[in-house]
């Protein structure tokens, strides 16, 4: 290698270690972008996880302020609660043998779940009687004379309703008489 050559090398070297120096730096600068740009990335990741929380907190106070709400439309409600005027009368009206027995005017009742129903019962009997549904938790005794009850059922369907007063024994078994079916849907 003569002196020129050497030199010529010497350059090319020096050239190709100035490159590298450039690339690396290059490459570390990429790297620090890099990382700079991930830890953005990250802090606006975690700024939009901050977001979606607060977004989500007043939903969530959204969704407890809809039972409130619902509460409080049932609680506006007994100005909307209906009212069911019935009788009980003895011997009011004939049983099959032809003999006429104890009843109530109205033996269906038909009530929503959790919304009261008024019923206004004139009992003109002398003595009481009851509408009684065990399974429901039912136990209206309704007194002699002209008074409001008030019917509420906690769970749907449809379930029988007795007379437990002993007043007229045939009656007490009997739909339409002391007997009867509250409907809850
Ligand atoms: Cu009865």
């Amino acid at each position: 290698m003569t002196q020129q050559e050497r030199s010529d090398q010497q350059r090319f070297d020096d050239a190709v270690a100035r490159k590298g120096k450039v690339v690396l730096q290059a490459v570390a600068g990429l790297g620090i972008v890099a990382a700079l740009m991930m830890s953005i990335v990250a802090l606006n990741n975690s700024s939009e996880k901050h977001e979606a929380n607060l977004v989500a907190k007043p939903a969530t106070q959204a969704a407890a302020t809809a039972p409130a709400a619902a509460g409080a439309a049932t609680a506006s409600t007994p100005q909307a609660t209906k009212t069911v005027s019935l009788k009980i009368v003895p011997e009011y009206k004939k049983g099959p043998e032809g003999k006429k027995h104890d009843a109530f005017t109205v033996t269906n009742f038909n009530v929503k779940v959790g919304v009261p129903l008024k019923l206004q019962i004139d009992n003109t009997d002398e003595a009481p009687h009851s509408i009684t549904a065990p399974m429901l938790g039912v136990n209206i005794i309704a007194q002699p004379g002209l008074h409001t009850y008030t019917l509420l059922v906690s769970k749907a369907g449809k379930y029988q309703w007795n007379c437990m007063l002993p007043c007229d024994d045939w009656a007490m078994q009997e739909t339409g008489y002391m007997a009867g079916y509250i409907t809850a849907t």
